[in-house]
């Protein structure tokens, strides 16, 4: 996008202190539907730039993917919390938190996650707007899931195991049941039956006793009801709420180079979390979208299977993942990592140039030999030893930090507007 930009951030250290005199114009000059979402293989810290950014708008939106995003936020006082479903604008108190029609919900989760704020003293109540047409993800979802996996053997995708693609495959099938279902209680017992059936006709190892839908049926009985206050047509809300001037910020999971049709398929998630994926998960025009942050490492990092050319082994990722501390907040995975991938960022920009076997091609290819087969040219630039986590103005940057930010601009040809210094609130300078 002509407007996007670039967040980097190099997390380390913890400092949580509000700094929110210092938030600059440009902040509050976002456009009135912004979205910030990740531009590799996610972990990019999405969650703290939106948590910096919520105070500035009304509504904070997801819309895409489900319980397999995990977004660490800190609160005033230094209290973290690892968010999956909810948004990670909560923690404002002004802010309406939209889980919007594009993602796919697990209640027990969603519920263990209120329970989790609410006993922090964060009300959720009328603050928490789930959409009607946001699918249903059972336990049985999550349960194929792994079934899936077991089956893939040695070619397995390494997935969050959270039903994620068994979810959004009922709802491409047209046989899963949505939020907004809830409130048929009576027709619910036979359309989780079919649902039921459908997997164990498909998946030997699937125990679906009668027991198990009986007490499924149970639970979602009492869902329905605690459910009820949460659930709304947020594509009325939402559009609305534009119509109404407020402001939408719409918080991404997982990245571009996970997205279901440009990340490295099929080792990516089932959802579209790149811009596309904005209009179609929450049920909004291309043409009120504003300004989309993407949010980039300074290095690189993924978890399980799939090609990661400028992945490091040995001694030099280990060093990498513990100081950085790169492991999953979902699942606690370790995490691949390796350098800062420029292709794959130009690509997410839409102007990647990757030389394959000598031969320059004009996009990251979509056919993963040609990837495994690609040179990667590496540029080096000095490093920096000393700790910049409590640096806040750019220009108290090393120098050598300075340039890789400025060198990484001058490549992708975006400004960088934020880069991160460690997890907190406060521990971000404003470029
Ligand atoms: P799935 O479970 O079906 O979406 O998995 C498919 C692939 O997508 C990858 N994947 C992720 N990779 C990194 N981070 C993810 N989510 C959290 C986040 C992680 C966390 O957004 O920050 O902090 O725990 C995520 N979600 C899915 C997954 O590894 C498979 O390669
Ligand atoms: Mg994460």
């Amino acid at each position: 996008r002509k407007n996007a930009s670039v967040s980097c951030s190099a997390s380390s250290i913890v400092n949580v202190e509000e700094r929110a005199s210092e938030i600059p114009s440009r902040i509050r000059s976002l456009g009135q539907v912004s979205g910030v979402l990740g531009c590799q293989w996610g972990d990019e810290g999405k969650g703290k730039l939106v948590d910096i950014l919520a105070k500035h708008f009304d509504v904070v939106a997801r819309s895409q993917g489900g319980a397999n995003a995990g977004h660490t936020i800190y609160n005033s006082e230094g209290k973290k919390f690892a968010l999956h479903l909810v948004p990670s604008g909560i923690l404002n108190e002004d802010t309406i938190c939209v889980i919007g029609n594009g993602v796919v919900v697990h209640l027990p989760g969603l519920f263990k996650e209120i329970d989790g704020l609410e006993s922090n003293g964060v009300s959720c109540k009328g603050r928490i707007l789930v959409s009607d047409r946001a699918h249903l993800l059972f336990d049985y979802h999550q349960e194929i899931d792994g079934l899936r996996e077991a089956e893939l053997a040695k070619s397995f995708i390494g997935t969050t195991k959270r039903g994620i693609g068994p979810c959004y495959s009922s709802k491409a099938i047209r046989n899963d049941i949505r939020v907004g279902d809830l409130r048929h209680m009576d027709t619910f017992p036979d359309k989780l039956d079919l649902l039921l059936s459908d997997a164990a006709s498909r998946f030997q190892g699937f125990n679906c006793s009668r027991d198990i839908l009986k007490k499924e049926v149970e639970a979602y009985k009492k869902f329905a009801e605690r459910l009820e206050p949460f659930i709304w047509d947020t594509v009325h809300y939402v559009n609305e709420s534009i119509s109404q001037k407020k402001k939408i910020l719409v918080e991404g999971g997982q990245a571009t180079m996970l997205d279901i049709d440009f990340g490295t398929y099929p080792f990516v998630t089932s959802s579209s979390p790149s811009a596309g994926g904005i209009c179609t998960g929450l049920g909004i025009a291309p043409r009120v979208l504003g300004d989309v942050i993407g949010v980039v490492k300074a290095y690189t990092s993924r978890v399980r299977s799939g090609p990661f050319p400028t992945e490091l082994l040995g001694y030099a990722r280990d060093l990498l993942r513990i100081a950085e501390q790169e492991f999953g907040t979902t699942t606690g995975r370790p995490r691949r990592c390796g350098w800062l991938d420029i292709v794959a960022l130009n690509w997410v920009f839409l102007t990647s140039i990757l030389m394959v076997i000598g031969t320059p091609m004009s996009t990251f290819p979509a056919d993963l030999s040609d990837l495994e087969q690609s040179h990667v040219e590496y540029e080096t630039m000095p490093g920096w030893q000393a700790d910049i986590s409590s640096v806040r103005s750019y220009l108290d940057l090393p120098k050598a930090a300075r340039k890789y930010v400025e060198r990484i601009e001058q490549i992708v040809g975006v400004p960088i507007h934020y880069i991160g210094v460690g997890p907190g609130r406060s521990a971000l300078i404003y470029k």
